[in-house]
């Protein structure tokens, strides 16, 4: 809760409104504001009443609940207590004996274009082989699981295997590093990591089991029983005698044995573990309940994206993030859906592949980050070929955004280009934390403003407050927070509830009032949200967060070189925010040409530690950190630095203002 000043600084006024035309209200499962507004008003007059006939009408309990929301040990917040379910069930058997079972869930394109697709009964069939894998390892209810997985059917399989044994899994993005991988595996004393031998991107084939084989020897992953291998592709790999099975080896093992019968859970059983970056070094495992996260899930496919039984959907998160669980893994599942599930990168073979995708699977509804949105204008004005009028995206119905703002300029051109100005654009704003959408428009029902997430959800009680938790008035910044809990919420922080309480229920506010991290404006007229970026030290780059001391404690702890070290954000036209990394040396300010490599050996180091994503564009080095008498590195003025503006601060507290000087060249 540092400086809520910065992000109001850059209020800007958006005048263009686009109403949904009849095309979007017609049928619509949310048609109009009226429409809208009536379920809001459900939700304000009888709480624990609209939640309750949701949570009927939208999931199959084994054992149904009888109490909505328990709210006696806030904020550890309890919903559908006492019922029973499983997820993978949810998803998978429900639709067995229904038009849907015959229906492809799954079209998957691999990175080299090959496809391959899959209907809800023969998924349903290789989740529940895949789940009798896990039992015949030994692998139990209530154990945790990490998931270090390609996009690919089997990286879905193995999530929903998990959740029908009612094992947790914790899916670690391929992007991350053995360090990062070795840390999840301890703090959630995983017993199993699944992986694939290599993964396939861009026409390239990276490891990922040998990345797991670094992570284990790192030390301290003594919980680690099995490791199964999907082999992507026919290279070999390194066996670890008496831990490791390939997938096929662990298949033969089960084989003839009947369906794996889902394991009924209670709805607050942790249905998986996610882990994102927070305001110190370290990662929080985000802790998400099966019953109320996947209402939401299923939910938010028919509110948000107006899902129809003929719509092809492709979300292009990976299964690594968030985004990936909700609206990959469980919630087109859990809706019925037919979707696509992309391997590849969306510069490769040419940047025209997503235009290339929609047109050829005649994708109908099409959810990707604003990062991607911008590099592929880039792109596109540099390369004729991969300009989106190349290609017939007349299939497209709806498109959505998520994961950062959106600049009105290329949420204008996705208008233009994509939805050929017929589309309705949800700009979709939520969390890890939030399980699913809690801010976005309706297609059939919100005109929409770009770069603003418009109205909270049916059932969000969204404000912007100041410190104290008072609501503002329209048109001033302040905090965003949820002033009721609702279903998919973050339950807890894996091994450490007094973090979780601490992070998100701050004291000063009451302590049973969720605070998101994010600073938000309302507009005058409309009351419409704008997220105006993150208010604590975490940044967002190409949609993906990472915590500046986290890349901190990653540079610092290259003991030999580094003696200080300080990360803030700056604004970047590809990535919305770029990595600046301070650094002070052991051995004194370097020369141009040892800043260049000693650059180059930072960012291979910060790769190794978190991930290629956390690598510093810029680094700037000096004798020193500027820092006030007291101390205290002085980030404003860094951020000031890094992008490049004069210094307008008072630097007559500073030590040694020689210093700014050196800070001004980047490497
Ligand atoms: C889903 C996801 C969460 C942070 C969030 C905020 C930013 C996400 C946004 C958005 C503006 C949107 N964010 N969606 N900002 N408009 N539509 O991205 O989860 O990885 O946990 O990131 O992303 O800053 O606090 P996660």
């Amino acid at each position: 809760m540092s400086s809520t000043s910065k992000n109001i600084e850059s209020v800007l006024v958006e005048t263009r409104v686009f109403p949904p035309d009849e095309r979007a209200t017609k049928g619509a499962r949310i048609s109009g504001m009226a429409a809208y507004e009536a379920l809001c008003k459900e939700a304000e007059t009888d709480f624990d009443g609209f939640w309750t006939r949701l949570a009927r009408e939208n999931i199959q309990w084994t054992k149904p609940f009888t109490r909505t929301l328990d709210e006696s040990n806030a904020p550890f917040y309890q919903w559908f207590g006492d019922g029973e379910l499983n997820a993978s069930a949810n998803c998978l058997d429900k639709h067995i004996g229904t038009p849907t079972e015959n229906k492809t869930a799954i079209i998957f394109e691999a990175d080299d274009g090959a496809v391959t697709k899959i209907t809800y009964k023969d998924l349903l069939t290789r989740v529940s082989q895949f789940a009798n894998a896990l039992k015949a390892q030994g692998i139990r209810k209530g154990d945790r699981v990490i998931v270090y997985m390609p996009m690919t059917i089997e990286g879905v399989i193995a999530m929903q295997a998990c959740a029908r044994i009612g094992a947790t899994h914790s899916v670690v993005f391929g992007g991350f590093s053995a360090k990062a991988l070795q840390e999840r595996i301890i703090d959630a004393g995983a017993v199993a990591v699944i992986t694939a031998n290599y993964q396939l991107r861009g026409g390239k084939e990276l490891p990922l089991k040998a990345i797991v084989d670094d992570g284990i020897a790192q030390g301290g992953c003594t919980t680690i029983k099995t490791v199964l291998v999907y082999e992507r592709t026919l290279t070999d790999w390194k066996r670890v005698e008496g831990r490791d099975i390939s997938f096929t080896e662990a298949l033969a093992e089960v084989e003839g044995q009947g369906p794996c019968a889902p394991e009924p859970v209670n709805a607050e059983h942790p249905l998986f573990i996610l882990y994102t970056s927070g305001s110190t070094g370290k990662p929080k495992g985000v802790q998400h309940a099966t019953g109320g996260y996947l209402l939401w899930a299923k939910l938010t496919m028919d509110w948000t994206f107006d899902l129809r039984p003929e719509d092809v959907f492709w979300c292009t998160a990976d299964i690594g993030w968030i985004t990936g669980h909700t609206y990959v893994a469980y919630g087109p599942l859990a809706a019925g859906a037919t979707q696509v599930v992309f391997e590849g990168i969306p510069t490769y073979p040419s940047a025209g592949r997503f235009w290339q995708m929609i047109e050829k699977h005649k994708v109908s509804i099409f959810y990707t980050a604003p990062t991607a949105i911008r590099s592929l204008i880039k792109a596109a004005e540099s390369d004729e070929k991969s300009h989106p009028d190349r290609f017939d995206l007349s299939s497209l119905r709806i498109l959505g955004t998520v994961g950062e703002p959106i600049n009105p300029e290329a949420w204008m051109w996705y208008h233009r280009n994509i939805g050929r100005e017929r589309c309705p654009i949800v700009d979709t704003f939520w969390q890890t934390e939030t399980g699913g959408h809690v801010i976005t428009p309706l297609p059939g029902a919100t005109p929409l403003v770009p770069g603003s997430c418009t109205l909270p959800l049916p059932g969000i009680m969204a404000a912007i407050v100041d410190e104290t938790g008072k609501d503002l008035p329209n048109g001033a910044g302040g905090m965003l927070v949820i002033k009721r809990p609702w279903p998919s919420m973050i339950r807890t922080i894996w091994n450490d509830p007094e973090r979780f309480r601490k992070s998100y229920f701050p004291e000063e506010m009451g302590g049973t009032i969720y605070l998101a991290g994010d600073g938000a404006v309302r507009s005058a007229d409309r009351g419409y949200f704008r997220i105006t970026g993150r208010i604590d030290d975490v940044l967002n780059v190409s949609g993906h967060r990472l915590g500046t001391m986290e890349i901190e404690s990653a540079l610092v702890s290259k003991t030999d070189l580094v003696a200080e070290a300080a990360v803030v954000g700056r604004p970047d036209d590809v990535t919305g925010e770029a990595v600046c990394a301070f650094v002070v040396l052991k051995r004194g300010r370097p020369t141009e040409d040892e800043a260049r490599q000693i650059a180059a050996d930072l960012r291979n180091w910060v790769a190794k530690e978190i991930g290629p994503i956390a690598k510093p564009k810029d680094i700037r080095f000096g004798d020193n950190l500027p820092k006030t008498r007291s101390g205290k590195i002085m980030r404003r003025l860094l951020r000031s630095i890094a992008k490049g503006e004069a210094i307008t601060q008072d630097t007559s507290t500073l030590e040694n203002p020689a210093i700014l000087e050196q800070l001004g060249q980047a490497y």
